[in-house]
Protein backbone atom coordinates (compact mmCIF):
# COMPACT_ATOMS: atom_id res chain seq x y z
CA UNK A 1 0.00 0.00 0.00
CA UNK A 2 1.83 3.13 -1.10
CA UNK A 3 2.03 5.28 2.29
CA UNK A 4 2.80 9.14 2.06
CA UNK A 5 3.32 9.46 6.41
CA UNK A 6 6.64 10.09 8.06
CA UNK A 7 8.12 6.89 8.46
CA UNK A 8 7.61 5.88 12.02
CA UNK A 9 10.62 3.92 14.01
CA UNK A 10 11.06 1.42 16.57
CA UNK A 11 9.39 2.35 19.60
CA UNK A 12 8.13 1.02 22.59
CA UNK A 13 5.20 1.03 24.76
CA UNK A 14 5.23 2.31 28.57
CA UNK A 15 2.04 1.44 29.81
CA UNK A 16 0.93 3.65 32.61
CA UNK A 17 -2.66 1.92 33.61
CA UNK A 18 -1.12 1.24 37.22
CA UNK A 19 0.58 4.53 37.46
CA UNK A 20 -1.63 7.32 35.56
CA UNK A 21 -4.60 4.51 35.56
CA UNK A 22 -4.35 4.91 39.56
CA UNK A 23 -5.55 8.60 39.01
CA UNK A 24 -8.33 8.04 36.83
CA UNK A 25 -11.90 8.14 38.74
CA UNK A 26 -12.66 5.06 41.17
CA UNK A 27 -9.57 3.36 40.29
CA UNK A 28 -8.87 0.83 43.26
CA UNK A 29 -6.51 -1.89 42.47
CA UNK A 30 -5.28 -4.47 44.78
CA UNK A 31 -1.77 -5.80 44.77
CA UNK A 32 -3.57 -9.01 43.03
CA UNK A 33 -5.04 -6.40 40.69
CA UNK A 34 -2.15 -5.35 39.67
CA UNK A 35 -0.10 -8.76 39.58
CA UNK A 36 -2.96 -9.48 37.28
CA UNK A 37 -2.68 -7.34 35.16
CA UNK A 38 1.13 -7.10 34.79
CA UNK A 39 1.21 -10.24 33.50
CA UNK A 40 -1.60 -9.87 31.01
CA UNK A 41 0.22 -7.10 29.19
CA UNK A 42 3.47 -8.84 29.98
CA UNK A 43 1.92 -11.65 27.88
CA UNK A 44 0.56 -9.07 25.28
CA UNK A 45 3.82 -7.58 25.26
CA UNK A 46 4.63 -4.26 25.91
CA UNK A 47 8.37 -3.23 27.12
CA UNK A 48 7.75 -1.25 30.19
CA UNK A 49 5.28 -0.69 33.35
CA UNK A 50 4.95 2.15 35.45
CA UNK A 51 3.48 2.07 38.85
CA UNK A 52 2.72 4.97 40.92
CA UNK A 53 5.36 6.12 43.17
CA UNK A 54 6.32 3.77 46.40
CA UNK A 55 5.52 7.19 48.48
CA UNK A 56 2.21 7.71 47.73
CA UNK A 57 0.84 4.88 50.50
CA UNK A 58 2.32 1.78 51.85
CA UNK A 59 0.10 -0.48 49.24
CA UNK A 60 1.66 1.71 46.57
CA UNK A 61 5.40 0.44 47.76
CA UNK A 62 4.65 -3.13 48.21
CA UNK A 63 2.87 -3.31 45.16
CA UNK A 64 6.31 -1.93 43.61
CA UNK A 65 8.29 -4.94 45.30
CA UNK A 66 5.72 -7.76 44.52
CA UNK A 67 5.84 -6.62 40.48
CA UNK A 68 9.42 -6.02 40.96
CA UNK A 69 10.26 -9.71 42.42
CA UNK A 70 7.56 -11.08 39.68
CA UNK A 71 8.81 -12.97 36.53
CA UNK A 72 8.59 -10.76 33.53
CA UNK A 73 9.86 -9.40 30.42
CA UNK A 74 9.10 -5.54 30.83
CA UNK A 75 10.76 -3.11 32.95
CA UNK A 76 9.48 -2.00 35.54
CA UNK A 77 9.59 1.52 36.08
CA UNK A 78 8.13 3.59 38.82
CA UNK A 79 6.89 7.25 38.93
CA UNK A 80 9.15 9.73 41.11
CA UNK A 81 9.33 13.66 41.93
CA UNK A 82 12.86 15.30 41.42
CA UNK A 83 13.59 14.17 44.64
CA UNK A 84 16.62 12.40 46.42
CA UNK A 85 14.42 10.28 49.23
CA UNK A 86 11.87 9.78 46.26
CA UNK A 87 14.55 8.25 44.60
CA UNK A 88 16.15 6.36 47.19
CA UNK A 89 12.90 4.65 47.99
CA UNK A 90 12.30 3.88 44.44
CA UNK A 91 15.68 1.84 44.05
CA UNK A 92 15.11 0.30 47.64
CA UNK A 93 11.89 -1.21 45.60
CA UNK A 94 13.86 -3.00 42.90
CA UNK A 95 12.35 -1.34 40.15
CA UNK A 96 14.74 -1.02 36.72
CA UNK A 97 13.75 2.20 35.88
CA UNK A 98 13.02 5.46 37.54
CA UNK A 99 10.66 8.06 35.40
CA UNK A 100 11.76 10.97 37.01
CA UNK A 101 9.28 14.42 36.92
CA UNK A 102 8.83 18.09 37.62
CA UNK A 103 6.67 21.16 36.52
CA UNK A 104 8.47 23.70 34.25
CA UNK A 105 5.40 26.02 33.58
CA UNK A 106 5.06 29.20 34.77
CA UNK A 107 1.66 27.73 36.46
CA UNK A 108 3.87 24.96 37.88
CA UNK A 109 6.86 26.94 39.40
CA UNK A 110 4.43 29.51 40.98
CA UNK A 111 1.67 27.69 42.09
CA UNK A 112 3.25 24.18 42.31
CA UNK A 113 7.38 23.80 43.63
CA UNK A 114 7.96 26.91 43.37
CA UNK A 115 11.59 26.71 42.07
CA UNK A 116 13.50 28.41 39.58
CA UNK A 117 14.52 26.76 36.07
CA UNK A 118 18.21 26.73 37.83
CA UNK A 119 17.27 24.89 40.91
CA UNK A 120 14.97 22.54 38.88
CA UNK A 121 17.84 21.35 36.98
CA UNK A 122 20.01 21.21 39.82
CA UNK A 123 17.42 19.03 41.56
CA UNK A 124 17.22 16.99 38.19
CA UNK A 125 20.94 16.25 38.03
CA UNK A 126 21.20 15.35 41.52
CA UNK A 127 18.66 12.77 41.05
CA UNK A 128 19.66 11.80 37.37
CA UNK A 129 23.27 11.39 39.15
CA UNK A 130 22.12 9.09 41.84
CA UNK A 131 20.00 6.72 39.81
CA UNK A 132 22.82 6.11 37.52
CA UNK A 133 25.43 5.11 39.97
CA UNK A 134 22.68 2.50 40.86
CA UNK A 135 22.88 1.50 37.24
CA UNK A 136 18.46 2.11 37.33
CA UNK A 137 17.56 3.48 33.88
CA UNK A 138 16.28 7.04 34.53
CA UNK A 139 14.04 9.29 32.36
CA UNK A 140 13.16 13.34 33.22
CA UNK A 141 10.04 14.72 31.87
CA UNK A 142 9.30 18.27 32.53
CA UNK A 143 5.43 18.40 32.98
CA UNK A 144 3.24 20.67 30.99
CA UNK A 145 5.82 21.07 28.96
CA UNK A 146 3.63 22.52 26.37
CA UNK A 147 2.91 25.67 28.89
CA UNK A 148 6.46 25.90 29.56
CA UNK A 149 8.48 28.51 27.67
CA UNK A 150 10.26 26.59 24.78
CA UNK A 151 13.51 27.38 25.61
CA UNK A 152 13.52 26.85 29.17
CA UNK A 153 12.09 23.36 28.63
CA UNK A 154 14.93 22.55 26.38
CA UNK A 155 17.85 24.15 28.29
CA UNK A 156 16.25 21.42 30.65
CA UNK A 157 16.39 18.51 27.92
CA UNK A 158 20.05 19.23 26.97
CA UNK A 159 21.23 19.85 30.81
CA UNK A 160 19.54 16.46 31.46
CA UNK A 161 20.69 14.31 28.42
CA UNK A 162 24.58 16.08 29.41
CA UNK A 163 23.79 14.75 33.21
CA UNK A 164 22.82 11.23 31.45
CA UNK A 165 19.50 10.20 31.44
CA UNK A 166 18.39 7.40 28.84
CA UNK A 167 15.50 9.59 28.03
CA UNK A 168 13.55 12.96 28.58
CA UNK A 169 10.09 13.26 28.47
CA UNK A 170 7.62 15.56 26.96
CA UNK A 171 4.47 15.96 28.32
CA UNK A 172 0.60 17.46 27.24
CA UNK A 173 -0.54 17.73 31.47
CA UNK A 174 -3.55 19.19 30.58
CA UNK A 175 -3.93 17.79 26.69
CA UNK A 176 -3.64 20.92 24.81
CA UNK A 177 -0.95 20.06 22.17
CA UNK A 178 -2.07 18.99 18.25
CA UNK A 179 -0.30 16.82 16.31
CA UNK A 180 1.40 19.92 14.34
CA UNK A 181 2.56 21.12 17.52
CA UNK A 182 3.69 17.68 18.47
CA UNK A 183 5.41 17.33 15.95
CA UNK A 184 7.35 20.34 15.66
CA UNK A 185 8.37 20.26 19.54
CA UNK A 186 9.76 16.42 19.52
CA UNK A 187 11.87 17.48 15.84
CA UNK A 188 13.48 20.32 17.79
CA UNK A 189 14.34 17.94 20.74
CA UNK A 190 15.10 15.42 18.66
CA UNK A 191 18.16 17.82 17.59
CA UNK A 192 18.68 18.63 21.27
CA UNK A 193 19.50 15.70 22.75
CA UNK A 194 21.26 12.48 22.13
CA UNK A 195 19.12 10.42 24.19
CA UNK A 196 15.54 8.80 23.74
CA UNK A 197 12.53 11.05 23.61
CA UNK A 198 9.72 9.57 25.75
CA UNK A 199 5.89 11.53 25.03
CA UNK A 200 2.85 11.70 27.37
CA UNK A 201 -0.08 13.07 25.90
CA UNK A 202 -3.31 13.51 27.55
CA UNK A 203 -6.61 13.24 25.97
CA UNK A 204 -8.84 16.67 27.31
CA UNK A 205 -9.13 18.39 23.54
CA UNK A 206 -9.02 14.58 22.00
CA UNK A 207 -5.84 14.96 19.80
CA UNK A 208 -3.96 11.88 22.68
CA UNK A 209 -3.59 9.04 19.89
CA UNK A 210 -3.35 11.93 17.30
CA UNK A 211 -0.48 13.46 19.12
CA UNK A 212 1.34 9.99 20.39
CA UNK A 213 1.37 9.22 16.42
CA UNK A 214 2.95 12.25 15.35
CA UNK A 215 5.51 12.20 18.01
CA UNK A 216 6.52 9.04 16.88
CA UNK A 217 6.90 10.11 13.19
CA UNK A 218 9.19 13.14 14.98
CA UNK A 219 11.24 10.46 16.59
CA UNK A 220 10.28 9.80 19.82
CA UNK A 221 10.85 6.25 21.03
CA UNK A 222 8.65 5.99 23.89
CA UNK A 223 5.02 6.47 24.30
CA UNK A 224 2.89 6.26 27.50
CA UNK A 225 -0.21 4.34 27.09
CA UNK A 226 -3.01 3.14 29.25
CA UNK A 227 -5.52 0.43 28.96
CA UNK A 228 -8.40 2.47 27.33
CA UNK A 229 -7.12 5.14 28.13
CA UNK A 230 -7.32 5.74 31.87
CA UNK A 231 -5.74 8.43 34.05
CA UNK A 232 -6.30 11.97 34.72
CA UNK A 233 -9.72 13.55 33.96
CA UNK A 234 -10.57 11.81 30.76
CA UNK A 235 -6.59 9.68 30.83
CA UNK A 236 -3.92 9.52 28.04
CA UNK A 237 -3.04 7.76 24.98
CA UNK A 238 -4.96 4.20 25.21
CA UNK A 239 -3.19 1.68 23.56
CA UNK A 240 -5.68 -0.04 22.19
CA UNK A 241 -6.18 3.36 19.64
CA UNK A 242 -2.58 3.70 19.02
CA UNK A 243 -2.34 0.13 18.10
CA UNK A 244 -5.28 0.91 15.22
CA UNK A 245 -3.48 3.95 14.24
CA UNK A 246 0.10 2.04 13.69
CA UNK A 247 -1.42 -0.61 12.25
CA UNK A 248 -3.26 1.54 9.58
CA UNK A 249 -0.03 3.43 8.74
CA UNK A 250 2.05 0.05 8.60
CA UNK A 251 0.43 -3.39 10.13
CA UNK A 252 4.59 -4.81 10.84
CA UNK A 253 4.89 -1.98 13.43
CA UNK A 254 2.63 -3.79 15.92
CA UNK A 255 2.94 -7.18 14.89
CA UNK A 256 5.39 -7.73 17.57
CA UNK A 257 2.65 -7.46 20.12
CA UNK A 258 0.35 -10.62 21.16
CA UNK A 259 -2.86 -8.42 19.52
CA UNK A 260 -5.41 -10.85 19.83
CA UNK A 261 -4.82 -10.13 23.32
CA UNK A 262 -6.02 -7.04 23.62
CA UNK A 263 -10.00 -7.47 23.90
CA UNK A 264 -8.80 -9.55 26.83
CA UNK A 265 -6.99 -6.67 28.91
CA UNK A 266 -9.45 -4.26 27.86
CA UNK A 267 -11.39 -6.61 29.57
CA UNK A 268 -9.59 -7.11 32.84
CA UNK A 269 -9.56 -3.68 33.34
CA UNK A 270 -13.38 -2.74 32.68
CA UNK A 271 -14.29 -5.03 35.10
CA UNK A 272 -11.94 -3.98 37.77
CA UNK A 273 -12.88 -0.50 37.24
CA UNK A 274 -16.79 -1.31 36.64
CA UNK A 275 -17.25 0.78 33.69
CA UNK A 276 -17.91 -0.66 30.07
CA UNK A 277 -15.55 -0.51 26.66
CA UNK A 278 -16.86 2.37 24.97
CA UNK A 279 -18.88 1.06 21.95
CA UNK A 280 -16.88 3.18 19.72
CA UNK A 281 -13.34 2.22 20.51
CA UNK A 282 -11.28 1.27 17.90
CA UNK A 283 -10.62 -2.44 17.37
CA UNK A 284 -12.26 -3.72 20.41
CA UNK A 285 -15.65 -1.73 20.67
CA UNK A 286 -18.79 -3.35 19.90
CA UNK A 287 -19.19 -1.57 16.41
CA UNK A 288 -15.75 -1.17 15.40
CA UNK A 289 -16.91 -4.41 13.03
CA UNK A 290 -20.43 -3.46 12.02
CA UNK A 291 -21.24 -3.21 8.76
CA UNK A 292 -24.98 -1.86 7.88
CA UNK A 293 -25.85 0.19 4.07
CA UNK A 294 -26.45 -2.23 1.98
CA UNK A 295 -23.49 -0.55 -0.78
CA UNK A 296 -20.89 -1.56 2.23
CA UNK A 297 -22.19 -4.97 3.05
CA UNK A 298 -22.17 -5.62 -0.72
CA UNK A 299 -18.59 -5.14 -1.08
CA UNK A 300 -17.72 -6.38 2.70
CA UNK A 301 -19.12 -10.10 1.64
CA UNK A 302 -16.67 -10.33 -1.78
CA UNK A 303 -13.43 -8.14 -0.52
CA UNK A 304 -13.94 -6.96 3.70
CA UNK A 305 -10.59 -4.93 2.72
CA UNK A 306 -13.19 -2.49 0.55
CA UNK A 307 -14.58 -1.40 3.76
CA UNK A 308 -11.78 -2.29 6.60
CA UNK A 309 -8.59 -0.69 7.34
CA UNK A 310 -7.74 -3.56 10.39
CA UNK A 311 -8.78 -7.07 9.90
CA UNK A 312 -10.52 -7.80 12.55
CA UNK A 313 -9.00 -11.44 12.39
CA UNK A 314 -5.37 -10.27 13.37
CA UNK A 315 -7.26 -9.46 16.97
CA UNK A 316 -9.54 -12.64 17.07
CA UNK A 317 -12.20 -9.83 16.29
CA UNK A 318 -15.20 -10.62 14.39
CA UNK A 319 -17.10 -8.94 11.97
CA UNK A 320 -20.91 -8.12 11.90
CA UNK A 321 -23.28 -7.85 8.89
CA UNK A 322 -26.59 -6.55 10.02
CA UNK A 323 -29.57 -7.10 8.37
CA UNK A 324 -32.19 -5.87 10.46
CA UNK A 325 -32.87 -2.33 8.99
CA UNK A 326 -34.19 -0.65 5.75
CA UNK A 327 -30.53 0.27 4.34
CA UNK A 328 -30.37 -3.07 4.03
CA UNK A 329 -29.29 -5.07 0.58
CA UNK A 330 -30.20 -8.02 -1.06
CA UNK A 331 -26.39 -9.60 -0.91
CA UNK A 332 -26.64 -9.24 3.31
CA UNK A 333 -30.25 -10.86 2.94
CA UNK A 334 -28.73 -13.87 1.31
CA UNK A 335 -25.69 -13.93 3.13
CA UNK A 336 -27.85 -14.47 6.11
CA UNK A 337 -30.36 -16.98 4.54
CA UNK A 338 -27.42 -18.82 3.52
CA UNK A 339 -26.33 -18.66 7.15
CA UNK A 340 -29.43 -20.33 8.28
CA UNK A 341 -29.35 -23.02 5.60
CA UNK A 342 -31.16 -21.73 2.90
CA UNK A 343 -30.98 -21.13 -0.52
CA UNK A 344 -33.25 -18.53 -2.35
CA UNK A 345 -33.46 -17.83 -6.02
CA UNK A 346 -32.82 -14.07 -6.78
CA UNK A 347 -36.89 -13.39 -6.92
CA UNK A 348 -37.52 -14.75 -3.74
CA UNK A 349 -34.42 -12.75 -2.12
CA UNK A 350 -35.87 -9.59 -3.69
CA UNK A 351 -39.15 -10.30 -2.23
CA UNK A 352 -37.30 -10.78 1.49
CA UNK A 353 -35.73 -7.58 1.10
CA UNK A 354 -38.18 -5.38 0.08
CA UNK A 355 -40.36 -7.08 3.09
CA UNK A 356 -37.79 -6.42 5.51
CA UNK A 357 -37.84 -2.60 4.06
CA UNK A 358 -41.23 -1.66 4.28
CA UNK A 359 -41.54 -3.67 7.86
CA UNK A 360 -38.46 -1.74 9.51
CA UNK A 361 -39.65 1.38 7.68
CA UNK A 362 -42.64 0.58 10.24
CA UNK A 363 -39.97 0.77 13.27
CA UNK A 364 -37.02 -0.98 14.42
CA UNK A 365 -36.76 -4.38 13.95
CA UNK A 366 -34.36 -7.31 14.94
CA UNK A 367 -32.71 -10.47 13.21
CA UNK A 368 -35.52 -12.28 14.21
CA UNK A 369 -37.93 -10.29 12.20
CA UNK A 370 -35.31 -10.50 9.34
CA UNK A 371 -35.37 -14.84 9.69
CA UNK A 372 -38.90 -14.94 10.11
CA UNK A 373 -39.28 -13.45 6.75
CA UNK A 374 -36.84 -15.58 5.22
CA UNK A 375 -38.74 -18.73 6.99
CA UNK A 376 -42.07 -17.78 5.86
CA UNK A 377 -41.30 -17.36 2.38
CA UNK A 378 -39.36 -21.00 2.55
CA UNK A 379 -42.88 -22.45 4.26
CA UNK A 380 -44.38 -25.17 0.83
CA UNK A 381 -47.59 -22.94 -0.13
CA UNK A 382 -50.56 -24.81 0.68
CA UNK A 383 -53.80 -25.26 -1.03
C1 LIG B 1 0.54 14.42 36.39
C2 LIG B 1 1.90 14.06 35.91
C3 LIG B 1 1.98 13.52 34.52
C4 LIG B 1 3.44 13.16 34.32
C5 LIG B 1 3.86 12.77 32.98
C6 LIG B 1 5.29 12.39 32.86
C7 LIG B 1 1.56 14.58 33.48
O1 LIG B 1 0.13 15.53 36.16
O2 LIG B 1 -0.11 13.57 37.02
O3 LIG B 1 5.85 11.85 33.82
O4 LIG B 1 5.86 12.60 31.79
O5 LIG B 1 0.58 14.36 32.78
O6 LIG B 1 2.23 15.60 33.41
O7 LIG B 1 1.15 12.41 34.35
CU1 LIG C 1 -0.36 12.49 32.94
Amino acid sequence: MHNRNAPVQDFHFIDSTLREGEQFRGTHFTIDDKKEIARLLDRFGVEYMELSTPVASPQSAEAVRALADMPRGFKLLTHIRADMDDAKLAVDCGVDGADVYIGTSNYMREYSHGKSLEQVIEMGQRVVEYLNEQNIETRFSTEDTFRSNFADVMTVYRAMDLAGVDRVGVADTVGIADPLSTYNLISNLRDVVNCDIEFHGHNDSGCAVANAFCALQAGATHIDTTVLGIGERNGITPMGTLIARLYTCDKSLVEKYDLPLLGEIEDLVARKLGIVIPFNTPITGEVAFHHKAGVHTKAVLQNPTTYEAIDPDDFGMSRFIDVAHRLVGRNAIRNRALTLGLELPEDMLRLVTTQVKALADLGPITIRDVDDILYELMQPVED
